[in-house]
């Protein structure tokens, strides 16, 4: 039948999606503030406009904005020329950019990479100059240096994870397969004209060479094995609960894959600090300057943040020229990076050209702005940076790589699980145990099926849970770390506007087929032998249980209705 009339209707077409929250990006907010409620709609996209003769009138962008440095391609300095931020200020807010588009409430794209980050790659080329090529230089490197088999989340700032079967496949991550996270291009740094520079509230500010750096008569070499989390691994579980807001937009909307573990050589970075003479005036905190831009609310910056003297002081803030026995990767850093052990990646710099002592944790945005841990009260229409933790060390968590979400698993009586559990501060998981009931019930994972204890270190493991059950349930994990921190149940209890921190126990829901039940067993094999495929299990097949004869048979013999 053709339909040929058009329906008469109010209703949009996808009114029953918007209905049923599954478009939540439409919704209108309702504003009961007043007497009537008032409907609040979201706008149409705003039209893009241009102050072309504003832009025109500061200068020409390739002289304001060129390269720092001979043989840093990419590296433009910011923090040491305020008149340059507010020129670059001043282009992107005499201009309107498409604004990025919401996933959180609306679909998330089935793409890879799944976001594209326009509203970046439109900053970068409205700064022109050294970052017009910002962007493909950046994805160019991903493809040069990544597994081919990355999960991209965002293509610029590039953003990637493994994918789960390999996130775990070892208990050193190999380093194609290393998770990225970066907030702006990828600096390409010339190694011969590498500079460090150590200055502020030390006694002798200097510069340093690769050269001198790698001088073991100056610098006893460090090595060591380090977990490296983002403070944003396992978002995607707050996401899928409650719709939120990451620090700046777009958020990547992680998955359990970032997370890598590497062995690093280096120096100590209080080695450094002693060779220019040791902190004065009341230095407490270095500065640690990335060299590549980060746009932040129109505004262009390197990346800055700090970390403690008491964390550098207890030999716990390497610089690093080697991953996993080669020359850092670009993508990872190189020539040399930060490695903060025990604390969230967002502290262990890429691309270090700057160590600067200060008396107070940074300012700089990416410290106090983001990476901030709020109470629940904490939104979009009441949030100051102040009423955030600034998160440093990590807490206990867990995932769960193996089997994924909504799959169905035939076994015999157990469920063969494999994933990772890490702390932070200096914390290792001393016991993992997984549930099969939803969190009721605990198994310990055996010591023997757990990879080797570090003090800075994940530890991958496998087991077989017991279960049961025939149809849903949940496999839930939770560690508990060497100080007997453990894992709150839910992701409600830890859900945070930020989406930061997912550190609830990890639950997958899968449909279990458990053969050593008769019946089920007896069915599995029915369909074998008329050769109808098991898969998808929501697929409605023509395979009877039960012949007419035995039917008949059955309510013959305990009739449904009873007199007496
Ligand atoms: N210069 C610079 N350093 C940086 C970042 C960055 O964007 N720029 N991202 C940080 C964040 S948030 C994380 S989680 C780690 C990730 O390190 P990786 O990309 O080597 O895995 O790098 C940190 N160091
Ligand atoms: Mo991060």
């Amino acid at each position: 039948m053709e339909v040929t009339e058009k329906l008469d209707t109010k209703n949009r077409p996808d009114e029953w999606l918007i209905e049923q929250g599954m478009a939540g990006h439409k919704l209108p907010i309702l504003d009961q503030s007043g007497e009537e409620t008032v409907h609040r709609y979201p706008s149409d996209p705003a039209p893009i406009t241009q102050d072309r003769a504003a832009i025109e009138a500061i200068g020409d962008r390739d002289e304001l904005f060129a390269r720092e440095r001979a043989g840093w391609v990419g590296y433009v300095e910011w923090e040491n020329y305020p008149d340059k931020k507010a020129k670059a200020h001043k282009i992107l807010t005499s201009q309107t950019f498409p604004s990025s588009p919401d996933y959180q409430f609306g679909p998330i794209p089935g793409t890879n990479p799944v976001l594209s980050g326009d509203d970046f790659k439109a900053w970068h080329a409205a700064i022109g100059g050294e970052l017009t090529r910002a962007a493909d230089d950046s994805w160019r490197i991903v493809l040069q240096e990544k597994h081919p088999d990355m999960l991209h989340l965002l293509q610029f700032p590039y953003n990637g994870e493994p994918p789960k079967r390999l996130t775990t496949a070892q208990p050193i991550t190999p380093n194609p397969l290393h998770f990225v996270r970066n907030h702006g291009g990828i600096p390409l740094i010339d190694k011969d004209q590498y500079e460090l520079q150590l200055d502020g509230l030390v006694r002798n500010p200097k510069t340093y060479t690769l050269d001198e750096l790698m001088d073991e008569s100056r610098f006893p070499r460090m090595e060591k094995t380090v977990t490296m989390q983002c403070s944003g691994t396992r978002r995607i579980e707050q996401i899928n609960l409650y719709s939120g807001q990451g620090d700046e937009v777009p958020q990547a909307p992680w998955a359990e894959g970032a997370i890598g573990t590497a062995r690093y050589v280096g120096i100590s970075m209080k080695k450094l600090i002693k060779d220019g003479g040791g902190l004065v005036d009341g230095a407490k905190h270095l500065e640690l300057y990335g060299a590549e831009t980060y746009i932040k609310d129109l505004h262009a910056m390197n990346y800055v943040v700090s970390v403690p003297w008491s964390k550098v002081k207890a030999n716990e803030v390497m610089l690093a020229w080697e991953m996993n026995g080669e020359p850092l990767p670009k993508i990872h850093g190189y020539p040399l990076r930060v490695v903060v052990f025990g604390y969230i990646g967002a502290r262990s710099v890429k691309w270090l050209y700057r160590i600067k002592a200060i008396p107070t944790p940074s300012l700089a945005p990416v410290q106090s702005r983001e990476y901030l841990y709020w109470n629940q009260q904490i939104g979009k229409y009441n949030l100051r940076p102040i009423d955030g933790i600034q998160i440093q060390e990590m807490p206990v968590s867990s995932a769960i790589m193996t089997p994924w979400q909504n799959q169905v698993i035939i076994h015999n009586g157990s469920i063969k699980c494999k994933g990772w559990a890490y702390s932070g501060g200096g914390r290792w998981p001393e016991r993992v145990e997984l549930s099969a009931d939803g969190g009721f019930n605990w198994y310990a994972v055996k010591e023997e099926n757990l990879s080797k204890k570090g003090k800075w270190t994940w530890r991958t493991w496998e087991t077989e849970i017991p279960c049961d059950a025939e149809g849903w349930i949940e496999l839930v994990v939770r560690t508990w770390d060497n100080a007997l921190n453990t894992e709150p149940i839910g992701i409600r209890q830890t859900w945070n506007w930020g989406l930061h921190v997912t550190s609830s126990a990890h639950r997958v829901k899968v449909y279990s087929v458990n053969k050593t039940r008769e019946q089920t067993r007896k069915r599995l094999a029915q369909f074998e032998e008329m050769g109808i495929p098991l898969a998808p299990i929501t697929k409605y097949e023509v395979v009877s249980g039960l012949s007419d004869e035995e039917l008949h048979a059955y309510w013959k013999a305990h009739p449904r209705d009873v007199d007496d």
